[in-house]
């Protein structure tokens, strides 16, 4: 029974959106010809329940066209994601890519995804800026037929409304944070207050909650204290500005948690611009970028806690399985850990970007 809704579903996407494929023997089409091919979208069956759209080359011309929206170019992290999906998503592995980046732009993005869903793409990759908003968009991809994957930043909405997500924890990744710099402090007999300034992500989006959640709670069960929380939007010169107008109000911290590389260099280059010197403060950074890893084997930065960006292959191996009729987790995180001076000369050797 499923399996007649999803070939009835693949037959009225063929139907609307393919015009000149008619003759394609696919046998991702198997099946679907008693099914009457609806002439509208309005038309095209509707998943009852549950989610049971299959990534398929619905064209017949060899590739599967994943369209991938992306965040946009914020940062180290995203310039290897970007590149992890270009070179891995090509004709030689079976793949189309459709690239549409959305310039942060949480509004823009459910348009590129509309747009991705006019186009026809096989199946979708959404990346999204920020966590809502985004049930009517999913379900619209839905009814098109068209399987889509939310990976790095994950959304807390219905499963029906989506194959797989694939990317951190990133809650994880902040109590891995935290849990760090509570050892750190013990192992160091560190008795000074903590005084704690806060780096934030793009607010709103997953990646910032996950990581600010994580400190929200750390913070008071250890006595430790935030003295100044700011987003620096995931860029190194949002980071640097913000860092510059925290230390105008010159007001005593001891470490910094940036919750990621590219803020880090920010705050670093604002530590230096006002005489300071960063191998005095407690830096704990995020993702993992080479230049960041090269700093912890310098001692400027103390902890990084690992967020992989390298998602195009593994994101590929999931459509390939679900494609051959395997059943995939709902939820796949990605293996992280955290960086500092135990590890970070070997880490170095396979960091990704630059
Ligand atoms: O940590 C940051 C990027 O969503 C995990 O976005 C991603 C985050 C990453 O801009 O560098």
């Amino acid at each position: 029974m499923k399996k007649r809704i999803i070939a009835a579903g693949l037959a009225g996407l063929v139907a609307l959106s393919l015009v000149g494929c008619a003759g394609s023997d696919d046998p991702a089409t198997e099946g679907s010809s008693s099914a009457p091919a609806p002439t509208t979208s309005s038309a095209a069956p509707i998943q009852e329940e549950g989610y049971n759209l299959v990534p398929r080359d619905i064209n017949g011309d060899g590739v599967i066209t994943l369209g991938f929206a992306q965040v946009g170019a914020e940062s180290g992290w995203r310039t290897a994601n970007t590149k992890s999906y270009q070179d891995y998503f090509v004709e030689a592995n079976g793949f189309e890519l459709v690239f549409l980046d959305a310039n942060q732009d949480a509004d823009k993005q459910k348009q590129d995804v509309r747009d991705l869903i006019a186009q026809g793409v096989e199946v979708i990759d959404l990346a999204p800026v920020t966590d809502s908003g985004w049930e009517p968009v999913l379900q619209e991809a839905k009814d098109a037929g068209i399987p889509l994957i939310i990976s790095d930043r994950q959304l807390s909405v219905d499963e029906d409304l989506y194959l797989t997500y694939f990317g951190g924890d990133m809650k994880a990744e902040g109590e891995r944070a935290a849990e760090w710099l509570k050892k750190y402090i013990a192992d160091q007999g560190i008795t000074d207050p903590i005084n704690i300034v806060h780096l934030q992500g793009t607010i709103g989006s997953t990646a910032q909650k996950g990581r600010t959640e994580a400190l929200d709670e750390a913070a008071p069960a250890n006595g430790w204290e935030i003295v100044y929380q700011q987003t620096g939007e995931f860029t190194q010169a949002k980071g640097q500005e913000v860092m510059e107008s925290f230390l105008q109000q010159g007001q005593a911290f001891n470490v910094i948690y940036s919750e990621n590389d590219d803020m880090t260099y920010g705050a670093i280059d604002a530590l230096r611009a006002n005489g300071m010197n960063p191998e005095e403060y407690i830096i704990i950074s995020f993702d993992g970028n080479k230049s960041a890893v090269q700093m912890v084997v310098d001692g400027l930065i103390d902890v990084i806690a690992e967020c992989d960006p390298l998602l195009g292959p593994q994101v590929g191996d999931l459509i390939n399985k679900a494609a051959a009729g395997q059943t995939i987790a709902k939820i796949t995180y990605s293996v992280e850990g955290v960086i500092d001076s135990t590890n970070a000369a070997e880490k170095l050797l396979t960091a990704f970007g630059s």
